[in-house]
């Protein structure tokens, strides 16, 4: 996840709005491929319509730089349309990209030079992306989203423990889903990689090993025994209305929630007669 910390809100205020015309298909094609990226995906229905409405239509030759590495003047982030392009650090292929692969971010986000020299290796099609919209609706949106991340978490009893900063990591790297009512969040006997916790709506879980039914409401947590573990999941996780919940992957579990695994182990009580039957090992 891209860290925000050095991203002032301030300048986002009064942007003029760009307006690039273009015709229905191209939207479509570009509101698909800003789902398909990760910067974009906190973005609001209004800020995604600002960002299909000011991007620009920029083609560039085959070997064309797009980027050059070290650049200090840097306005634009692109997506690309059709066609390919690679990123170079210091003479090195580090990345490639095909249609909907998006770059020159770095820059924007931190007020950095550029990272790397990006060269469309094909005839390109880019979507061009000004200085000034990108800041007022990627970074304006991910200061939204950890705002509202923050608060939640704040109100997590599970985290209440955790000082400030260590709900503030926490609150950059959850990933939001919605789930609709019937529909399986996590499906007992299935590998796990992922820890949740639950943002909106109710959710109840059942299992094959055990008669206990849970109920989970906003402020709970389920997926924590397969990470703790290693084991495949232990119960069946079921959407009962429209939910949101916010999951952490293995990796920033481990990073961040480490801290609280003598609390996670010790709930373990709460699912009595599995932990009892030796099912789950701690
Ligand atoms: P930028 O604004 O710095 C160059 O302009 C862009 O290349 C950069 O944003 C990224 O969008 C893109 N390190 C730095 N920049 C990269 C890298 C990269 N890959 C793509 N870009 N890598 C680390 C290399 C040591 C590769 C990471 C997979």
């Amino acid at each position: 996840s891209v860290s925000t910390e050095c991203l002032s809100p301030a300048d986002t205020a009064m942007v003029a709005r760009v307006i690039h015309d273009k015709s229905e298909v191209e939207k479509e094609s570009i509101r698909a491929k800003l789902s398909a990226n990760i910067l974009f995906s906190a973005l609001d229905e209004d800020q995604r319509n600002v960002v299909v409405d000011a991007v620009e239509m920029v083609p560039f030759d085959a070997g064309t730089d797009i980027i050059v590495q070290g650049d200090t003047v840097a306005n634009t982030f692109y997506i690309l349309e059709s066609g390919e392009a690679k990123a170079v650090v210091n003479g090195s292929v580090v990345k490639e990209y095909t249609a909907g692969g998006a770059f020159g971010e770095l820059a924007l986000l931190y007020n950095a030079p550029r990272a790397a020299t990006v060269t469309a290796t094909t005839n390109v099609t880019c979507w061009a992306l000004g200085r000034d919209t990108f800041r007022s609706t990627v970074i304006q949106s991910m200061h939204e989203k950890r705002e509202a991340h923050q608060k939640f978490l704040a109100d997590v009893p599970l985290l209440s423990s955790l000082a400030a900063d260590e709900r503030a990591a926490i609150a950059d790297v959850l990933t939001q889903r919605t789930y609709e009512a019937g529909e399986e969040i996590i499906r007992e006997g299935d590998a796990g990689s992922e820890f949740y916790l639950l943002e909106d709506g109710t959710a109840c879980s059942t299992s094959t090993l055990n008669a206990t039914t849970l109920d989970y409401k906003r402020g709970d947590y389920f997926g924590e025994l397969a990470l703790l573990h290693n084991e495949t999941r232990k119960a069946t996780v079921t959407a009962k209305n429209r939910v949101k919940v916010l999951s952490i992957d293995m990796d920033a579990f481990t990073r961040l929630l480490g801290n609280l695994q003598h609390i996670l182990k010790r709930n373990e009580e709460q699912y009595g007669q599995l932990a009892r039957d030796g099912i789950i090992v701690a």
